[in-house]
């Protein structure tokens, strides 16, 4: 069994939409417990830095546009097999191909406003939680 945290964000989109409280009640019913939590915005260097792994991609200045176009809700989120277990909750990158029921087929405009962001790995998830967190705020 891999690692026990993820890093969330509800994006943009989704708190716009007024899903904040949805996507929680789906997070917490699948069993996952929030161990940090915030509304905050990113300003450009932040998501330039969260994403730089992407700087390369045709995508990346929409999505930096995207994600500080708005408050976003970043958490930190324990289960075992976390990462895993997520990112089946949150379904495919783009809600068109997201199996039914997961909170990207729910909530999601498009492949980019795609409504959550789920951590890849367990090394990314402790760099991600960093990233929003100290670790006086991670209980
Ligand atoms: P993931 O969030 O499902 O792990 P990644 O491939 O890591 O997907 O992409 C990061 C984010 O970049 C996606 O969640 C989405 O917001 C955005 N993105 C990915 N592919 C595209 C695209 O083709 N056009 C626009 N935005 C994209």
């Amino acid at each position: 069994m891999s690692g026990k945290i993820t890093l969330t964000m509800i994006k943009p989109d989704a708190v716009q939409n007024g899903h904040i409280g949805n996507i929680l009640a789906d997070i917490t019913n699948a069993g996952f417990k929030i161990k940090a939590m915030k509304l905050t915005q990113l300003s450009r260097r932040d998501a330039e830095l969260f994403y730089a792994v992407h700087k390369e991609r045709p995508f990346f200045g929409e999505l930096v546009d995207f994600m500080i176009s708005g408050p976003i809700v970043a958490a930190v989120l324990e289960k075992d097999n976390a990462i895993e277990e997520f990112r089946n909750l949150i379904g495919a990158t783009n809600p068109q191909e997201a199996a039914e029921g997961t909170i990207r087929q729910k909530y999601a405009e498009s492949i980019a406003a795609n409504a959550i962001h789920g951590s890849d790995s367990d090394e990314n998830a402790e760099i991600e939680a960093a990233f929003h967190f100290s670790t006086r705020e991670v209980y």
